[in-house]
């Protein structure tokens, strides 16, 4: 066939999609890329890090982004430990797996920990024991009455549902008697959190500045606007090494992760687009993205909307009856919508194409279908 063709047959199936320039999706922890980004992706797509001896560069650029990660996280001076794997669900399951080669046995989470986390359990055949929240973040005292020695405790720096921190310092001084490893997944929050601190919407800690943290996930291809596949794990030791397989006829001679022939391109695409907003770029996309997520809490407030828990990061949840009768009837109108059905709401992540004119659509398509929610 001539590409002329291709493309006609993919542009069908294409036009099927919805695609965030459109400000039709809500619920997403994604966007639209700047297109140099695209540009590095397509040009390193031959790179596989399953077999880094080939790519020198592509080992050296995966260095550097892992060097700009460590900063986000606060690391001090001295040596790290990171990896870009594939997005935050391998990065989960690479930490707990390497947990528990190293001897831990128990998993403690909360039920807004992500559902990665129950995959990763399942996989490795962990046991989980659920740390109860109190609204939406961990619970030091539930934490403290179940926690033992040898125990992984995985806390959240932006929760998926809610976009909550998990009180990770107290966590860390509830465990520091203990030997327990404590895993942060900031896979939305590692792009976020640092910049709503300097911006001065909070001042929490979530990385390598609180000892007690083991290691992080954090994901450039959330609100680091690099395309999928990258997601990154750091550690303060090389917990990598407990899960390396020998792989004698590979150029380096071992595999420390779990995929084996890994896209890398979206390493040479996280990095430009790390070169391309710099931390001052995030730190006004983060503003904005801020802003407009405390506009909606505006706006649906004004519209008499309950706003389910005032927003710490980018994410902000409408209390709505029915909700899933009004996600069909969004999803009818060519929304993109998610909703967390156990609280009953409405949940927009404000990533930057979730804009002031997204919300006022959104707010007079609610209105258009108010009847089938009965308000
Ligand atoms: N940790 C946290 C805190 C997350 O929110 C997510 C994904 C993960 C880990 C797993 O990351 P990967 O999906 O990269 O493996 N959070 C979003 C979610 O599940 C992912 C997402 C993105 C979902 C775009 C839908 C979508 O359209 O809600």
């Amino acid at each position: 066939m001539d590409e002329e063709r291709i493309k006609k047959i993919l542009d069908r199936y294409y036009r099927r999609d919805l695609h965030y320039e459109d400000g039709r999706i809500l619920g997403s922890m994604y966007t639209k890329v700047p297109d140099i980004a695209l540009e590095a992706f397509l040009r390193f797509h031959q790179a596989n890090l399953g077999n880094p001896g080939l790519y020198p560069g592509t080992r050296e650029l995966e260095r550097r982004v892992v060097k700009f990660l460590l900063r986000l996280v606060s690391a001090p001076k001295g040596r790290f430990y990171g990896h870009v794997l594939s997005g935050g669900t391998e990065a989960n399951i690479v930490a707990l797996w390497a947990a528990r080669e190293m001897g831990y046995r128990r998993v403690l989470a909360t039920k807004d920990a992500h559902f990665s986390i129950r995959k990763t359990v399942n996989i490795l055949n962990m046991p989980l024991v659920t740390v109860k929240m109190n609204r939406g973040k961990m619970s030091l005292g539930d934490l403290e009455r179940k926690m033992k020695d040898k125990d992984v405790v995985v806390a959240t720096a932006g929760t998926t549902p809610l976009g909550l921190i998990d009180p990770i310092e107290e966590i860390a001084r509830v465990i520091s008697s203990m030997d327990i490893f404590l895993h942060v997944d900031a896979a939305f929050g590692g792009f976020v959190i640092p910049f709503l601190r300097e911006l001065g919407y909070l001042n929490q800690r979530f990385g390598f500045d609180i000892k007690e943290v083991k290691s992080v996930t954090i994901d450039p291809h959330k609100m680091g606007m690099a395309p999928y596949p990258a997601g990154a794990l750091l550690s303060r030791e090389n917990i990598f090494q407990s899960i390396s397989i020998d792989a004698p006829y590979l150029s380096t001679g071992k595999n420390y992760s779990i995929l084996g022939t890994r896209q890398s391109g979206s390493v040479a695409a996280s990095y430009a687009s790390i070169l391309y907003f710099g931390w001052s770029g995030y730190r006004e996309l983060v503003k904005r993205c801020m802003e407009n997520t405390l506009y909606g809490m505006k706006r649906f407030s004004e519209e008499d909307f309950e706003i389910f828990v005032k927003p710490e990061m980018n994410i902000l949840n409408i209390k709505i009856p029915n909700i899933l009768r009004v996600k069909r009837e969004l999803v009818k109108r060519g929304w993109g919508i998610s909703i967390n059905p156990s609280y009953s709401t409405l949940r927009i992540v404000f990533m930057p194409h979730v804009t002031t004119v997204v919300v006022e659509k959104l707010l007079k398509e609610l209105k258009n279908i108010e009847k089938s929610y009965g308000r």
